[in-house]
């Protein structure tokens, strides 16, 4: 892509409604755009960290065994008048009529229509286990939407729902999203901690939130500080053998959000010097509530002696759109972005010093050939901004490897690469550097 005909409007100045660091560089560097409070548009910049962070979750969700859906944002009241919730969720969701003035809702969360196309198309114990998930934009009226994507009203949510027999196989459902959790968001370049959670108005007593560590975090968290250092399930796992000991591995040691903290247990469980304090962001949620929404809506299954029973059903969520705030929470410096490999929106900028010059078009062009061969996403600055300029803009959107060639550099055949993780700058000649970065960036792709 040449910067010159892409849509980039980046912002010199930190705009003043942002208050943590994520927001104002998903504004600065073009991403988002309010469009109203909480609601946001996505541009190209921003869409395209969206639809990685989407991609990485898809494939770990089918990895695990989950089957992709798509179900509508809008849904009939009528149905969250059978789980009892339509009355419950109070003034988070957005309540709106048809013509016909039936009532109807903008969808704040799916387990009422999921129950609904399973109980009326599976009828028999032979058709589970299943898990179905679908990547869809949800709206919840916040009191207060706050820091930009991380907490909107209008967010893009995974959420995935499992349906077993018995309580004991839903629990086995579990486990395989709580395993392909911790990968999803490995992936990610983020360290995720299961923690003990509440289960608010999705119900039920079993529940895990995934906390990234990060100072602006709205959660305060608990746990031991061995559980950062855990290893994360294989891709290889076997997502339907025995997954107790990679459960039990983030388990056993003490996790709590503050709703479920237990100020005496921490201090009895965890030694003083391994107690980590800490404020958090949630990117994930799930959830094993039973037969709370099968019960009443009567979605139900013969078991294998003729008789009926309701189904067992977990919910799992996790935050897209949330994640592409939480990631610059966890990667950036003063300067700006610094996207991992996995979920950057161009794996490579280009910069040319000194547009219009021949040789250095040449060359630019060249080079810019040579990533877009080898399969590499690369965004060209061949526009006629003064260096300065460049280079904080490429400094800003937090491309992993930023290659500058210029008349200096053009006379010895070399570029300079400069690592945006590390810093790390270095010279490589003009004929070896797409080679050299290319297979670097192929090898980040896959953190875990
Ligand atoms: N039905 C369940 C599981 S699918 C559910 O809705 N869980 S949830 O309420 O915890 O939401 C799942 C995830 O969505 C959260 O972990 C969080 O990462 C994200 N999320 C929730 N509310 C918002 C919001 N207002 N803005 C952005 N992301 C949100």
């Amino acid at each position: 892509m040449h910067l010159s005909r892409y849509f980039l409007p980046v912002l010199r100045e930190t705009p003043k409604e942002a208050e943590i660091v994520s927001h104002q560089y998903m504004l600065r560097a073009g991403m988002v755009k309010q469009a109203s409070a909480g609601i946001y548009s996505w541009l190209p910049m921003g869409l395209r960290v969206l639809n990685k962070i989407a991609d990485i979750v898809r494939e770990e969700q089918n990895r695990a065994g989950a089957i992709e859906v798509l179900m509508p944002t809008i849904q009939s009241a009528d149905l969250w008048r059978e789980s009892g919730r339509y009355d419950d969720y109070g003034k988070e969701m957005l309540r709106i009529q048809d013509r016909q003035e039936r009532d109807m809702l903008y969808g704040p969360t799916n387990e009422e229509l999921i129950t609904q196309i399973f109980r009326d198309s599976v009828k028999s114990y032979r058709d589970l286990p299943r898990n179905l998930y679908h990547i869809q934009w949800k709206f919840r009226d916040e009191i207060r939407p706050r820091f930009g994507v991380m907490r909107g009203r209008e967010f893009l949510m995974k959420d995935a729902y499992s349906f077993d027999l018995s309580e004991e196989d839903g629990r086995k459902s579990y486990n395989r999203m709580f395993a392909a959790y911790l990968r999803t968001f490995a992936r990610m370049g983020l360290k995720s901690i299961p923690m003990n959670a509440e289960t608010g108005p999705i119900g039920g007593d079993l529940s895990h939130e995934f906390i990234i560590l990060a100072e602006t975090g709205e959660s305060q968290v608990y746990g031991h500080q061995d559980l950062f250092d855990g290893d994360i399930p294989p891709a290889d796992l076997d997502f339907y053998g025995d997954l107790t000991p990679v459960v039990d591995q983030w388990t056993s040691l003490y996790a709590a959000t503050d709703e479920m903290h237990d100020a005496a247990r921490f201090e009895a469980e965890v030694p003083a010097d391994k107690q980590v304090s800490a404020r958090g962001i949630e990117v994930g949620h799930i959830f094993f509530f039973g037969t709370k929404y099968s019960d009443p809506m009567g979605c139900r299954v013969q078991t294998p002696d003729g008789d009926m029973a309701n189904i067992q059903m977990g919910s799992y969520g996790v935050g897209i759109s949330r994640l592409a705030g939480a990631i610059i929470e966890a990667c950036h410096d003063d300067k700006g972005i610094k996207w991992p490999v996995p979920v950057a929106p161009f794996e490579v900028g280009l910069i040319n010093l000194k547009a219009g010059d021949e040789g250095t078009d040449t060359a630019c062009g060249a080079v810019y050939e040579q990533f877009t061969n080898a399969g590499i996403e690369i965004l060209y600055d061949d526009t006629n901004e003064r260096a300065g300029g460049k280079f904080a803009t490429m400094d800003l959107i937090g491309l992993p490897y930023q290659i500058v060639i210029g008349p200096k550099g053009l006379k010895d055949g070399q570029a300079e690469v400069t690592d945006r993780q590390t810093g790390a700058q270095e010279s490589i000649s003009l004929d070896t550097v797409a080679n050299v970065i290319a297979k670097r960036v192929k090898q980040q792709r896959l953190l875990v």
